[in-house]
């Protein structure tokens, strides 16, 4: 499992503008803010469809219309890349809720 690098993961920052690095640089976090329930819900359900398919979850955490979430490989107690590929579903899975 690829750990990212320290430039590799600068760059998810730059390609994928919510997500920021935490300061021990073993996770990745997004704060989402939609219109309502409604919309956050959707873009959960669809998060949660993909999470299931390729067997790696969010740890998240949602109220009303926002929805945080933080990423992390525990095995490797690192960002990796499938921490990345989430990240990427994720992102695109927001702005398609208008975010
Ligand atoms: N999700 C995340 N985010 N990190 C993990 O290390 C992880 C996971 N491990 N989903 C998976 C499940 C593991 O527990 C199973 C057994 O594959």
């Amino acid at each position: 499992m690829h750990k990212l690098k320290e430039n590799e993961l600068l760059a998810l920052t730059q390609d994928y503008p919510h997500w920021k690095i935490d300061p021990d640089g073993k996770a990745i976090r997004a704060d989402f803010t939609f219109a309502d329930f409604k919309a956050a819900f959707a873009f959960m359900a669809s998060v949660a469809a993909e999470a299931d398919r390729i067997d790696h979850h969010p740890e998240w955490f949602n109220v009303y219309n926002r929805v945080q979430i933080r990423l992390t490989t525990h095995d490797a107690d690192a960002v990796t890349e499938r921490d990345h590929t989430l990240a990427r579903f994720i992102e695109l899975a927001a702005q398609a809720s208008g975010v």
